[in-house]
């Protein structure tokens, strides 16, 4: 790899401006494809650093004329002393990303090829800029170095070897110096295949989800919607749930999103949805809890114990049983999550109404749950070479392990409230006497038989400070381990709210087609015995209920 010295005129307005060189419009990529300016410039670069045996990292979005950048560095840098290269698989380093492994590997600094939000291609935008060790972009005394620089070259340094192929992953020599590929992250890799959108309905996380998920993660503005705060919410309905987070479903399915994302008004839900994909809340905090250990969070501080409120799938309990953690039913509620984190007991827990959270704090998180998903995502499919896993492997996945609680609830909102305690008395009545035990129930439509194994009220006593907590809503248990609930809201605005949760576990072994079924096709029967034992219509009037989640 014998060392060149080649013989250069400068160029005029090699001068970095805010974020390093950039052309564009008319001159654009062409201007850096003259012969010789794009060279003088990355030896102005390196003249103005000490980079003789250190390490730089490369990288960049991709954009038209990078690869042959990124070899022109390789070449120069090599022949001005570089020891070692770390490059993006491909060139790709977002610019977060970039600053990431500038911090992480201990980096002299990095040359980025990016012309940010402008366009690329043959006819348009391209730029290098130069990162120092911390990371960001190069203070102005460094740069104006390098302006000074590429005044009065004469010549660069470069030596002869071949491309390297940048699509290898690892580490190979390369003349006197080592270049490491490195994979940049899963959502860098899969800007087309694996669209990512995050839905913030108007309400408060907006301005949070921008932040990390474009300027952090380095996604597309694209990727993001309805990130404005309103008074009104846009005259929309903030609740991330398949009926009001409309604009999020409508806009995955149209775009073929593979992983889509809202959160309520105030920030503290959400709800997973990708393309033919919808993850229960019940299902979402159960594989969260079983892929806990690819979170880096839970892989520093473990996982001490799991926890749901009552009315939620029990399809969080299999996993805490499967891994031996201590876990907990309580009632409806984020308040009774705290005592046990606070004793140091409770590290995932979840609701059945979008709410997912963690000991990190002590309010449910939206953008923390969403967040946890993509984790989860990119560390599945680093298991994955072969095939690109959506959400919905996931779920078959941990069906397959687990098995599949079908899980669904019924809101009958803004009921008279003589009709909804009618309902509750009726209940309690049964429980009373005794009535309802041991009788079998079967469903008109499917022909399913189920029979009724207990009724209860539940109640939860706080282990940590005693306090006891009563009727927290009525349970009835079928004895294929099936489950309704009835519970009046305790948030309504108006009137009274009946909502009716209905649970019903598939094994394992039931194999595929019960497992990956339609949730209301899964349901369909229980639902039916749970309206005619209750009585429900007759006591609230309705056919129908409100919203079906
Ligand atoms: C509802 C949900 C409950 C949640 C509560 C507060 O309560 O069912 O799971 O904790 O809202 O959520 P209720 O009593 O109406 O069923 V939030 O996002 O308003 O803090
Ligand atoms: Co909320």
């Amino acid at each position: 790899f014998p060392v060149k010295e080649i013989q250069t005129k400068p160029f005029e307005g090699q001068k970095p401006g805010t974020s390093g060189l950039r052309k564009r419009q008319e001159v654009a990529v062409k201007v850096f494809q003259q012969e010789h300016y794009t060279e003088n410039f990355i030896q102005s670069i390196l003249d103005s650093v000490d980079v003789k045996g250190a390490t730089l990292v490369i990288g960049g979005d991709g954009r038209y004329f990078s690869p042959e950048t990124v070899q022109t560095i390789l070449k120069i840098g090599s022949a001005n002393g570089v020891a070692k290269f770390i490059v993006g698989k491909d060139g790709i380093l977002s610019t977060p990303a970039a600053s990431n492994v500038i911090r992480k590997y201990k980096a002299y600094g990095g040359i980025l090829l990016t012309a940010s939000h402008n366009p690329g291609g043959p006819d348009n935008d391209f730029g290098i800029k130069y990162n120092v060790s911390n990371g960001g972009p190069a203070p102005e005394n460094v740069t104006n170095k390098m302006y000074e620089k590429t005044k009065t070259i004469s010549s660069y340094k470069i030596i002869e070897a071949p491309p390297v192929d940048l699509s290898q992953i690892g580490e190979a020599s390369y003349g006197p110096s080592k270049v490491s590929i490195i994979d940049s992250s899963f959502l860098d890799q899969h800007t087309e295949d694996y669209k990512v959108l995050f839905d913030g309905l108007h309400g408060v996380t907006g301005p949070y989800a921008s932040t990390i998920l474009v300027d952090t993660l380095g996604l597309p503005p694209s990727s993001v919607q309805n990130c404005v705060p309103l008074p009104d919410f846009g005259g929309g309905h903030p609740d991330p749930n398949l009926t009001y987070a409309h604009t999020l479903v409508e806009a995955v399915e149209k775009n073929n999103i593979a992983f889509g994302a809202a959160s309520d008004g105030d920030g503290d839900r959400n709800m997973i949805y990708g393309k033919g994909a919808f993850v229960t809340p019940s299902d979402s905090v159960a594989i969260i809890a079983d892929w806990a250990h690819v979170i880096p969070y839970f892989k520093k501080g473990g996982v001490k114990g799991l926890a749901r409120s009552m009315p939620t799938s029990k399809a969080i309990d299999l996993v805490a049983e499967k891994k031996g953690l201590e876990y907990f039913e309580v009632p409806t509620g984020w308040k009774f999550f705290g005592n046990l984190m606070d004793a140091g007991r409770l590290s995932i827990c979840g609701e059945e109404s979008f709410g997912t959270g963690s000991d990190h704090i002590r309010e449910k998180d939206g953008l923390w749950a969403i967040i946890a998903w993509l984790n989860i995502i990119a560390a599945a499919n680093a298991q994955s070479p072969n095939k690109l896993l959506g959400i919905n492997d996931l779920l078959t996945r941990h069906y397959t392990i687990y098995g599949r609680s079908y899980f669904s609830r019924y809101d009958y909102e803004e009921v008279p409230s003589e009709g909804a305690n009618a309902l509750v008395d009726h209940i309690n009545d049964a429980l009373k006497k005794n009535s309802l035990t041991n009788t079998t129930h079967t469903s008109s439509s499917t022909g399913g038989k189920f029979t009724i194994s207990g009724i209860y009220n539940f109640e939860y006593k706080d282990p940590i400070d005693h306090s006891v907590s009563s009727n927290q809503g009525q349970v009835i248990t079928f004895s294929d381990g099936s489950r309704v609930v009835f519970r009046l809201s305790g948030t309504g605005s108006q009137g009274a709210t009946v909502r009716m949760y209905v649970e019903r576990y598939v094994e394992p072994k039931a194999g595929p087609a019960e497992l990956n079924g339609n949730t209301a096709e899964g349901l369909k029967g229980l639902i039916e015995v749970a309206l005619e034992i209750s009585k429900l219509k007759q006591f609230l009037g309705r056919d129908e209920p409100t919203v079906i989640t």
